[in-house]
């Protein structure tokens, strides 16, 4: 008992950022994370900032999560955001093909403006929707399979692709160890101090 007490003590704050089109289920994948009850009815985000828990090795993390709104307007807000996150988790509905679209043709090239460059963040790759997919409704039309996500982490360069559901909970623990584990690997390639310097300057 006394063991598992300080090995659960390490462990820190990691910080995320969750992006994505809108409807995609961001807040939801953030809600279910801290094992909140989903909201009946739908209430579109501007900015918000939660935290959970999630244990890897043995230690105890707080993640803090971003969650941020997809219209184009605050751009500044998301700008925001991506500079305080170690690491950002990209959405798509696999119910929307029009979000799995706009992950290669909007959000990757903010990623790359605001995200890589000088400071290279890893990118956890997300569907969501999955308890969905294989339902047989006539709305769902031809909805994003798996070969195709993984296609589009190979794509944009992603760390990781983790396909989710915030109904049945699926993949979202995976999703929290993943940013996580991602973190901990980029503080350990800290740039040197003259990187530092440069880096600093160059904001
Ligand atoms: N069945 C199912 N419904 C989901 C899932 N994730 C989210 N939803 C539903 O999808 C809708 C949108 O979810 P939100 O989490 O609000 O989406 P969002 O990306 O935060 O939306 P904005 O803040 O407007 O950008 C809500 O009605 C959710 O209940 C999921 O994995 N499965
Ligand atoms: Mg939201």
């Amino acid at each position: 008992m006394m063991m598992e007490l300080k090995a659960q003590s390490k462990g820190g704050i990691v910080t995320c950022a969750i992006i994505g089109d809108e409807m995609v289920g961001k807040t939801s994948l953030a809600l279910t994370f801290m094992k909140e009850k989903l909201p009946d009815n739908h209430v579109s985000t501007v900015f918000d900032n939660f935290a959970g828990i999630q244990l890897v090795a043995g230690n105890k993390y707080t993640v803090s999560m971003f969650d941020t709104t997809s219209q184009q307007d605050y751009e500044e807000l998301r700008i925001f955001t991506y500079k305080e996150s170690e690491v950002i988790v990209v959405c798509y509905s696999v119910l929307d093909r029009d979000s799995y679209s706009s992950v290669r043709e909007y959000w990757f090239h903010e990623i790359l403006k605001y995200v890589r460059g000088s400071h290279k963040k890893p990118v956890i790759l997300v569907a969501t929707h999955t308890d969905q997919r294989n339902k047989s409704d006539p709305n769902v039309d031809n909805p994003v399979s798996t070969s195709e996500g993984e296609q589009l982490a190979k794509d944009i360069g992603a760390e990781k692709f983790i396909e989710c559901s915030a109904v049945t909970r699926k993949g979202v623990s995976e999703i929290f160890e993943n940013v996580i584990m991602c973190a901990m690997k980029q503080r350990k390639k800290k740039p040197n101090f003259l990187k530092q310097i440069f880096s600093k300057l160059a904001e």
